[in-house]
């Protein structure tokens, strides 16, 4: 086991198969997960977490009468776990500008598409419906712009005649379980940075559409 591994929480809002994609991969790596926090009471992430005995936090948007003070109670949640990086794994919520500010370089997201196509919700079924014959899934760090950060890496899965948005969320899921624990322990290795002009792996301005790993 590492003894300098660095603390990840990991924000989630149902299933949490990332999450535990991350948490699985941690073992011996550079980094832990040393929080979990859902925005959801019932999300099965939570479980996940109790069973990895990783302590969590639900911060239910519900409660809150506006986003900014949703904002707050989220980032006195994630602050006392001290984490040198937060991941969004399937989190649902829509971050705002001071938020992101705080936090700056410090957030990425897994999001279903190969951005910058295809931003926001249902991208499965949007992709199904475009005719799209390439379909696949990218890691960015979060900035102000929804699902518009710099990619930091992508991979790509085909679209064939039979699929439907659900056998596209498994082959995306297969590839995101893979692809996810590899940017977090890039990331934990001091190898990737955020600056204005976009993100940086070992000191390589990466292209808009990230570093394609495990090219398929
Ligand atoms: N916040 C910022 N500032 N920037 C990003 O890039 C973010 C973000 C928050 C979440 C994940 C994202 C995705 O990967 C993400 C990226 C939720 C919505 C959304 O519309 C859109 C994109 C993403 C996550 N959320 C609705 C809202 O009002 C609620 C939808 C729901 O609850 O089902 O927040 O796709
Ligand atoms: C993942 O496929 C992730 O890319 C997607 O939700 C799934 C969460 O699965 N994220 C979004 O759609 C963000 N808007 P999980 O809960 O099993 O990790």
């Amino acid at each position: 086991m590492h003894n300098n591994q660095r603390s990840v929480v990991v924000l989630i809002s149902g299933n949490g198969s990332n999450l535990q994609a991350i948490m699985d991969f941690s073992n011996g790596e550079n980094y832990r997960v040393c929080g979990v926090i859902s925005n959801k009471p019932d999300a099965y992430g939570l479980t996940r977490a109790e069973k990895s005995n990783v302590p969590s936090t639900v911060v239910d948007h519900r409660q809150f009468a506006s986003r900014e003070l949703f904002e707050v109670t989220l980032a006195e949640a994630i602050d006392k776990y001290e984490p040198a990086l937060i991941v969004l794994a399937g989190f649902m919520r829509i971050l705002g500008a001071d938020f992101v500010k705080r936090y700056q370089g410090k957030i990425l997201n897994i999001h279903p598409s190969l951005l910058p196509n295809y931003p926001g919700t249902n991208t499965h079924q949007r992709v199904l419906d475009a005719g799209e014959k390439l379909h696949g899934v990218s890691v960015h760090f979060v900035t102000e712009e929804l699902d518009g950060g710099p990619v930091i890496a992508q991979e790509s899965i085909t679209v064939e005649s039979f699929d439907d948005a659900e056998t596209l969320a498994l082959k995306i899921h297969e590839k995101e379980h893979i692809l996810y624990p590899t940017v977090v322990s890039w990331f934990a290795d001091g190898r990737l940075r955020l600056e204005a002009n976009g993100a940086y792996l070992d000191e390589q301005l990466l292209p808009e559409t990230g570093e394609r790993i495990h090219a398929s």
